[in-house]
């Protein structure tokens, strides 16, 4: 789609603008860039159908960014980036995604060194030309390697909520293609782990050649590794790779569950099945018998013979069942207990989609950080079949928002009343998302903060402190009676930086104390807590709520990957209070 590539295009605009340090137009082209990210369909095909009225249409985009859309339709390009360009050489998306490196750095890099890619930037500040530049130290430069170094570690691996709609669309294009119907995702996605190495897929069929055939011209596929009988592997022209494997009926299961893995869970049921005299491979689970034959010749030979009886593989179910197992969920296939679990029949009853009521941490455009009206997000949750809606537009000093303080709040509130009598069996919750400043108090005076339903605080800047001050910041965020949940609590953001130095026990410790929940924030770059952290709060007996950290109606659907993550963090319904009904919300909320 075109949406991308105009999308990409804006970004670098806005990195341009703010540059020069020019106000406003910088955002106007980000939020344009998130709506056409989120968008379904092809602007190009808005265009055709309705011209420049219906892009201004689309929420979000305004007069002059469909102005600009209509022009890159209509000539392949935007004449205003290609002016900033010239002046602009540098790469400014490609450096910018370096945590720590911002347009004002690109620029002060390019006029000063003449830099213009990363690995320029790297070879500048390996050489220590960097902390000599005006205005910069050895902290900026010790950041730019870190950073390069981060992104380097982490090459290779993609982010869930980015491949899983690629992976899901091949999915589906097979189906359609081939008419069988018999086809997974397995790997790393089925497992939903936070970042991918690649796609793998899994069906049956008894015309595998048919199958392998459709798979290798999928229009997604841009060069084929390998192509056998039963497997293919290729590279896909978003830069993933993909395999797929085609099974007999008989042998579903077995592949089901070795292509699922985790490899360590893979491991630990074939010992199990050696020790029970058993073998277990991606075919079947087989009874193994060995036999002593006398084969006569010249000297009397004592061979040893195996023969092997299959006793199980067409699903997953009946091969756990042969170990006394009861059935593991994919999400939980990491080794960390879930094989003893099972055996002793203590499996968590996951928490579901269909358990979930409400959504916690959703950005408007009330606050111009977001594209979308609180309306709107409404009619989304209600399509989704939730019954409540926690909102959590930015509040306080922060830059990344306008500013929205005292009075603005306040109009919040009474906006959200006016909304919630117009609608009925569905509740938007007033709440906002605050900022936990360096000594762990909050920029909104308590007296506001104590007429918002739900207030959720987060850490938005200075990441760089000792464990201790910032295990401490954000335990007295916690004792601060009004904040309810704290947001993305470890700081991470996935393939750019590592969580900031913190006590997570501690900071567990003192969620149950103060009754505080800690946010599982389903935003695909974030994921925080992780799967780890989640099963150690919930063991804790600390509540979590799954935010969503949106910007856009469509970003609504990050739920999903909230889900994943929780279930594979062990939670049931009730460690989520999202699951809770909107009165049990406030009674619970009532508790702190
Ligand atoms: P990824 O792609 O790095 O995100 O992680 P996975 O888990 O998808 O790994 P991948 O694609 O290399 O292999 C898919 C599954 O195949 C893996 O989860 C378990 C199984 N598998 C692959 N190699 C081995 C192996 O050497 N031993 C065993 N037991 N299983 C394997
Ligand atoms: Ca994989
Ligand atoms: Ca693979």
């Amino acid at each position: 789609m075109l949406n991308e590539k105009i999308a990409d295009i804006f970004d670098e605009i806005a990195d341009m603008y703010a540059m020069e340090n020019i106000q406003f137009k910088p955002r106007a082209y980000q939020k344009a860039a998130i709506s056409l990210r989120s968008l379904n369909r092809d602007v190009k095909d808005i265009y055709k159908e309705g011209g420049l009225k219906a892009l201004n249409e689309i929420s979000g985009i305004g007069e002059s960014m469909a102005l600009k859309i209509e022009e890159i339709i209509k000539t392949g390009r935007i004449k205003e980036y290609k002016k900033m360009k010239k002046k602009m050489p540098a790469k400014v998306e490609e450096m910018t995604v370096i945590e720590g490196v911002g347009p004002k750095l690109v620029k002060k890099v390019y006029e000063k060194l003449g830099i213009k890619t990363v690995k320029q930037l790297e070879e500048a500040a390996e050489k220590g030309k960097i902390s000599k530049l005006k205005g910069m130290g050895e902290k900026t430069e010790e950041n730019i390697l870190s950073g390069i170094k981060f992104l380097e570690k982490n090459k290779g691996r993609k982010l869930l909520g980015y491949i899983l709609p690629e992976a899901l669309d091949i999915k589906q294009d097979l189906i359609n293609f081939t008419n069988d119907k018999n086809i997974e995702l397995v790997g790393s996605i089925r497992r939903g782990k936070e970042t991918i190495g690649d796609i793998d897929l899994l069906a049956v069929s008894n015309n595998s050649k048919k199958l392998i055939d459709a798979f290798c011209s999928l229009r997604q596929v841009e060069k084929i590794y390998a192509r056998g009988a039963d497997k293919a592997l290729v590279r896909l022209k978003s830069g993933f790779d993909c395999d797929l494997r085609v099974f007999k009926k008989e042998s579903y299961g077995a592949g089901l569950l070795y292509f699922t893995g985790s490899k360590l869970h893979n491991i630990k049921l074939r010992k199990m099945a050696m020790a029970k005299g058993l073998s277990l491979n991606e075919y079947g689970l087989y009874k193994v018998k060995s036999q002593n034959l006398k084969v006569k010749s010249d000297k009397l030979k004592v061979k040893s013979n195996e023969t092997k009886t299959k006793i199980a593989g067409e699903t997953e179910k009946e091969i756990y069942q042969k170990f006394g197992m009861d059935y593991i969920e994919p999400e939980l296939r990491e080794d960390r207990g879930e094989i003893e679990a099972s055996l002793s029949h203590k499996l968590p009853k996951l928490v579901d989609r269909k358990d979930i009521l409400g959504v916690f941490h959703v950005h408007s455009d009330f606050s111009l950080d977001a594209v979308g009206s609180i309306s709107d997000l409404v009619k989304k949750c209600q399509k989704m079949g939730l019954k409540y809606l926690v909102m959590g537009d930015h509040v306080g000093s922060l830059k990344i928002a306008a500013k929205m303080e005292g009075k603005d709040i306040l109009d919040y509130i009474k906006y959200i009343e006016s909304l919630n009598k117009k609608i009925s069996d569905f509740r938007i919750l007033s709440g906002v998302e605050a900022n936990i400043l360096r000594d762990g108090t909050i920029d909104v005076p308590d007296n506001i903060l104590a007429k918002l339903d739900v207030v959720v605080a987060g850490i938005h800047s200075v990441f760089k402190m000792s464990k201790k001050e910032m295990t401490e910041r954000l335990c007295k965020a916690m004792k601060n009676k009004h904040i309810d949940i704290i947001s993305h609590p470890t700081g991470k953001l996935l393939g750019r930086r590592d969580e900031y130095e913190l006590d997570v026990e501690q900071v567990i410790k003192i969620a149950k104390e103060t009754k505080t929940c800690l946010e599982i924030n389903a935003f695909p770059d974030r994921l925080d807590l992780n799967d780890i952290n989640i099963k150690s709060a919930i063991e804790h007996g600390v509540k979590l709520a799954i935010g969503l950290d949106s910007h856009s109606v469509d970003q609504l659907d990050v739920l999903d990957f909230g889900i994943l993550t929780s279930r594979r963090g062990w939670a049931e319904k009730k460690d989520i209070i999202n699951t809770y009904s909107v009165d049990k919300l406030f009674d619970f909320l009532k508790k702190k």
